[in-house]
């Protein structure tokens, strides 16, 4: 099914508030007032009962005391199903607990300052301001960014947000521009809950692929959610009416210190050098009903090309009947408020240009050399190495992140040979927060989102492969659904020669969201990210250009082992 739209969205919150059978499912629960009612819209994971033909919604009720309480606090035990076409709920669906309702908890739990009173404290924190007096180091020329080296072109649609494309590097030391990315976005993302008792188990939002990222992203407002000196890009989506609308300052670009870029201290005299880093971030913010994700791509200037993934918004919760535990797949985050055990997996598309257009994936792995201890080859058994193996196939290229050997991955220029390393010139990938997908093999999870079954995927470039869970996400079957409507699976089936050509690589990252109560009533960001870190790359430090902000060769340093002294006041 197409992606929903926010208006496909909005009106199911209004059906349910005058539906019948919901508003004497609300009486029996003591709510009579059915302005309090609010309802999250959610595409349907799973549904069984009206099949593949009929666009579908769930509705999640909560209810509100006042206007801006928070209703995450007040879950309701029913949940809707709508045909979004007919604009008609098809079934309101009740959990009974041994034959009874669950009562809506009513304890307040807010964030507004408004409603904290004495735990809130804001003589605590004194200001921060950023200031650039000079302005800032990157130019724009439209849609064109350049800045410290990097240029690219920033883009924007309704699906993907954010996407860069033709990322180039200036090289100081080869004096020549070079190719990194051709196009990188983030192509998709799925939210599996691990709850199997009905409705949670058609909870699997694919927040990009259902909604599209584009859709949901906010305006930002300058000093709250970025700092500095700002340079804002609007973005233009499409509506369902099929008028353009903008969203004003869709995407912020901005600066932001980056604390030690490099630093040393000649231990003998005391002198000393150091650099501070400093990053360029390219973000937006999507608001996916309950959850915020900052997406932002960063470029540092060591070369590094960074995407951070920051979660935060509201958890999604579901009431708990007294004779109930939320273990083991939730936790109480308040009292008989559950917030369930849930995974958010990402999907980075590297459509990788490496100094050229051919490329090939080189796997490395830290192991400990063969040899054993005491032979002649590794006599005092020390000896480790990294382990390269090419893959050549896309059904080599699918490959499973693995902790006991630090694995990342190098998209290599077989062509370009760096004159010292003597190795081809690479990218690293380096993903160490790789959350593999705990939804069983053949589940409808598993099926769906069978692009989060792998750490990485790489398929030789085609036109029009782009959306690894498949052009039509909502209501998808996966590999078992429509053909055309290919997922990241099928094209890998092909088993294509992905050696020494234009390939695109699929990055899966992420996080297993156990909710903790601290996670309650609102979320404190937390950061999930993956690097691409020039490696043998360039000649040397390609942030040499850099000026130190300490240099000092003249020991005025008091760091000179020579000159410490142990005072009485010295910690
Ligand atoms: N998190 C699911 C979702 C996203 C966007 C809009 C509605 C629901
Ligand atoms: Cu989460």
């Amino acid at each position: 099914m197409p992606t929903l739209t926010l208006e496909d969205l909005d009106f199911t919150e209004i059906l349910t508030r005058n539906d019948p059978r919901v508003i004497e499912a609300c009486r029996e629960i003591g709510i009579t007032d059915m302005s309090s009612i609010y309802v999250d819209a959610w595409s349907i994971g799973h549904e069984e009962r009206w099949g593949f033909n009929t666009r579908l919604q769930q509705g999640l009720a909560y209810y509100r005391s006042s206007e801006h309480d928070n209703q995450y606090a007040h879950p309701l035990d029913f949940s809707v199903v709508v045909d979004t076409e007919k604009k008609e709920i098809l079934s309101v669906d009740i959990r009974r607990v041994n034959g009874e309702r669950t009562a809506v908890p009513l304890d307040e739990h807010n964030y507004l300052p408004e409603f904290i009173s004495e735990s809130y404290k804001p003589e605590r924190i004194k200001p921060i301001n950023v200031t650039q007096p000079e302005g800032v180091s990157f130019t724009m020329d439209g849609n064109e960014l350049s800045w410290c080296g990097f240029s690219m072109h920033v883009g924007f649609n309704y699906r993907e947000g954010i996407v860069l494309s033709d990322v180039r590097v200036d090289d100081p030391y080869e004096k020549r521009e070079r190719t990194l990315f051709n196009r990188i976005s983030m192509v998709e993302m799925v939210v599996p809950y691990g709850c199997p008792e009905p409705p949670h188990h058609r909870k699997h939002a694919f927040d990009v692929g259902e909604y599209g990222s584009g859709f949901m992203t906010n305006s930002l407002q300058l000093g709250c959610d970025c700092k500095g000196a700002i340079h804002y890009l609007d973005g233009v989506v499409a509506i369902s009416s099929g008028e353009a609308a903008v969203i004003k300052n869709a995407i912020c670009i901005h600066e932001e210190d980056n604390g030690l870029l490099y630093k040393h201290t000649d231990f003998r005299d005391g002198s000393v050098i150091s650099a501070r880093d400093r990053k360029l971030v390219i973000s937006q913010i999507i608001t996916a009903a309950n959850y915020e994700y900052g997406f932002y791509h960063i470029f540092h200037l060591d070369g590094t090309y960074q995407v951070e993934m920051k979660l935060t918004g509201m958890l999604n919760t579901y009431p708990l009947h007294p004779s109930e535990e939320a273990a083991p797949y939730g936790t109480e985050v308040a009292k008989r408020v559950t917030a369930h055990n849930h995974q958010h997996i990402f999907s980075l598309r590297i459509d990788a240009e490496i100094d050229g257009p051919s490329n090939t994936v080189i796997q490395s792995d830290a192991v400990a050399a063969d040899d054993e201890v005491g032979s002649p080859g590794n006599y005092y058994g020390n000896a480790f190495y990294c382990k390269k193996t090419p893959l050549r196939t896309s059904k080599e290229g699918a490959a499973q992140y693995c902790h006991e050997t630090s694995r990342t991955w190098d998209i290599v220029n077989p062509n370009v040979l760096h004159p010292v390393a003597n190795k081809p010139v690479s990218y690293k990938i380096v993903s160490r927060e790789s959350a593999p997908l705990l939804a069983k093999p053949g589940s409808v999870v598993w099926k769906r989102a069978g692009f989060a079954r792998k750490t990485l995927w790489v398929t030789p470039y085609r036109d029009y492969e782009l959306f690894p869970a498949g052009d039509y996400v909502p209501q998808s079957q996966g590999t078992d659904g429509h053909p055309h409507n290919g997922t990241i699976v099928d094209w890998v089936e092909r088993d294509e020669p992905i050696e020494n050509t234009d390939i695109v690589c699929y990055l899966q990252f992420g996080i297993t969201h156990f909710p903790r109560t601290e996670d309650f009533p609102i979320m404190p960001a937390e950061p999930v990210s993956i690097m691409l870190r020039a490696s043998n790359f360039f000649l040397k430090n390609p942030a040499l250009w850099v000026p130190p902000t300490t240099v000092n060769v003249d020991k005025l340093s008091t760091l000179a082992f020579s000159d410490l002294k142990i005072s009485e006041n010295s910690c």
